[in-house]
């Protein structure tokens, strides 16, 4: 805010008095107004929570694979999870009940998308990253900034807090469909039930998030350095700046969709629930009915659609950045990828209905709901396909970052690809709701965004700690998780095929449908808990080698863009002096130069002013 308005030589003053006022460990660390400090905040909190939901499914992937057995060893530590009384009534004698595999699965969901990978890619990435790249001192409003970190902090713990209230966290799928979760849970308690909680949560993780965005599209659009231009912002930008307005524009609906739901469940309205509900053949008669369940799914997938674009684009402008800096080369075809990544943004607010061909929509709505989900693949096929082209002729660097970005590729073609046929409303009738579909969006979300997400760790934290992590323990992190990843979710798409069903609670042992691929889920299980035991190394590694990490330069990886040009780790203010961009974001290679690499703000010579 006061940043924007200060000329050059104030604001290098300002840097120089702040060096002078000693700030407290809180005002720095816990209410701080720093985007650098904030994406860190961001950032150790989501890896927290991407943990922590992985850890919930690992433990539903033993229900998964020995449904009915108890727990072993787990639960007997399952009260530190759940409270004591809850893991009496949720997991009797360790073996985990349906409510409590609904609960895990609902949470695993929730907390993936909206506590884990979503406050990484666009938050914590997007807050250390953007205002470096495009030459700002910081955000446009740091203030509103730091309130965003602490609703999400906020949001997340509401959500924590949720598993220890009567009956434990929600049951009702991320989606939260109604009527089933409008009245769901308030039978363990009037209003400190599970539901109710992730109501209240998901309000508070809304509100953050639209801080965010308004903060994103004013830092992106004003305080871009002097020839930072449209067709000059680093692909990472643009990513960035089309997830905010996805984020402004599709989260109100389900903000106020989640008040309404908050209502009908302790208000006594009935925005979602219909006349004469009948459940279990208990009659809710008390209803003023009149209300609509299909409501809530339109507002829900209204916002839920361009919500998949939010948990990919940060990754996949990250995936940019970092093939273009270790293949040595310019990315191929850079405008197309912006006209691409701008078509998305339009056209993921117009496709949201393809899931929901099951709620008898008539045939010309599916008909155009089919188009515009086909169409919308065809710039998700462009982009993939110039930064395949791209490192077409490069002198690849093999890194760490590089492995994770380049697994990131075809992991998400895969995931992509499996989902063009679930556009077309015959095939999706068929295999909706079935493990083909969780198959589909894994690929898209965990080997394909958290690949990216990885990669961004790895490329990132030279500049952000002033040390390297290790590449051997890298390295044994990547190829691990790409086999068990595969290992996982691969064998989804032949049970979903066969007709398994997602959300069973005993892994469809009780289906004699399943029988002949019943006996992937052990190994899908042995997969996943071997990729978590692979996940040990990236910890330990991202700690130690904050203090014993090979030492990093001011541009270790030889890059391009503006983040790479001041010292690491950024002092406050990030610049000693405004940089001014002379060229494109992914100058490599440029022939006639004396290095590999021209820095934006490197002034063109002369002589190749022509090229
Ligand atoms: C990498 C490790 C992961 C594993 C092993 C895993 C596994 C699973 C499985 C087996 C289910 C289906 C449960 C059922 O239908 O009964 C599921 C559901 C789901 N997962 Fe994951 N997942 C992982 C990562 C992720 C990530 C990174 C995200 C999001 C960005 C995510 C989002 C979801 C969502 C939204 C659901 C649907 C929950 C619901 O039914 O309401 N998962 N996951
Ligand atoms: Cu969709």
């Amino acid at each position: 805010m006061a940043s924007v308005a200060l000329s050059e030589s104030e604001h290098s003053h300002a840097v120089v008095d702040h060096h002078h006022e000693e700030l407290s460990f809180l005002r720095k660390y816990v209410f701080s107004t720093d985007h650098k400090i904030i994406g860190v905040q961001y950032g150790i909190t989501a890896l927290l929570f991407l943990l922590f939901g992985f850890v919930l499914m690992m433990l539903m992937r033993w229900q998964l694979a020995y449904p009915g057995k108890p727990l072993p060893w787990f639960g007997d530590w399952m009260w530190l999870l759940l409270g004591k009384k809850n893991a009496a009534l949720l997991m009797p004698d360790g073996v985990m009940s349906p409510d409590l595999y609904n609960s895990f699965g609902a949470m695993h969901g929730t907390i993936m998308v909206f506590l884990g990978v979503v406050p990484l890619g666009f938050a914590a990435f997007g807050n250390y990253v953007v205002p470096l790249q495009v030459g700002a001192p910081d955000m446009a409003f740091p203030r509103i900034n730091m309130a965003s970190y602490h609703s999400f902090l906020w949001g997340g713990l509401v959500m924590l807090i949720s598993f220890f209230v009567p009956g434990g966290a929600a049951k009702s799928g991320w989606t939260s469909y109604s009527p089933l979760a409008s009245i769901a849970d308030t039978a363990y308690h009037p209003f400190w039930n599970g539901q109710t909680m992730w109501l209240l949560g998901m309000v508070l993780l809304i509100t953050s998030s639209l801080l965010g965005s308004v903060n994103f599209i004013a830092t992106i659009i004003q305080l871009r350095a002097k020839g930072m231009s449209w067709m000059r912002m680093p692909f990472f930008v643009w990513a960035q700046l089309v997830t905010a307005f996805l984020l402004l524009l599709a989260f109100p609906p389900l903000e106020a969709a989640g008040v309404m739901q908050l209502m009908d469940r302790v208000a006594g309205t009935s925005f979602f629930l219909p006349s004469g509900l009948v459940v279990n053949g208990q009659h809710f008669s008390a209803l003023s009915g009149g209300g609509s369940p299909l409501l809530w799914q339109h507002l829900f997938w209204f916002l839920g659609h361009p919500e998949v674009y939010v948990i990919l684009l940060p990754a996949l402008g990250m995936v940019c950045e970092i093939l273009a800096t270790n293949a040595r080369k310019p990315i191929w075809g850079y405008p197309s990828l912006v006209f691409s990544v701008v078509a998305i943004g339009f056209l993921s607010f117009i496709v949201w209905a393809h899931h929901m061909y099951m709620t008898g929509m008539g045939t010309k709505v599916s008909a155009f709901f089919q188009t515009t989900t086909v169409i919308i693949s065809v710039p998700s096929v462009v982009i993939l396909s110039c930064l395949l082209i791209s490192l077409w002729g490069g002198s690849i660097r093999f890194n760490t970052p590089m492995l994770f970005a380049l697994g990131f590729l075809p992991m998400f073609g895969i995931g992509g690809l499996t989902g063009i046929p679930l556009a077309f409303s015959a095939l999706g009738s068929y295999l909706h709701d079935s493990y083909y579909v969780i198959g589909h969006f894994h690929y898209v979300v965990a080997p394909g965004v958290v690949f990216g997400l990885f990669a961004g760790v790895y490329h990132w934290y030279p500049k952000i700690t002033g040390r390297f992590m290790n590449e051997f323990w890298g390295k044994v992190h990547f190829w691990i998780t790409l086999v068990c990843m595969n290992g996982i979710f691969f064998p989804m798409f032949l049970q979903g095929m066969a007709g398994m069903h997602r959300r069973w609670y005993d892994g469809g042992a009780a289906y004699e449908l399943s029988k002949p691929l019943l006996h992937w889920n052990e190994f899908m299980s042995v997969s996943a808990w071997i990729m978590g035991l692979a996940q040990i190394p990236f910890i330990i590694n991202f700690f130690i080698s904050f203090r014993t990490g090979k030492k990093a330069s001011d541009n270790p990886w030889e890059a391009t863009t503006l983040e790479w040009q001041t010292p690491t780790p950024p002092p406050h203010g990030n610049f000693a002096t405004e940089p001014v961009v002379y060229r494109g974001p992914y100058e490599y290679s440029v022939p006639g130069e004396a290095k590999d690499f021209s820095p934006q703000n490197e002034p063109v010579k002369e002589y190749n002013k022509n090229l």
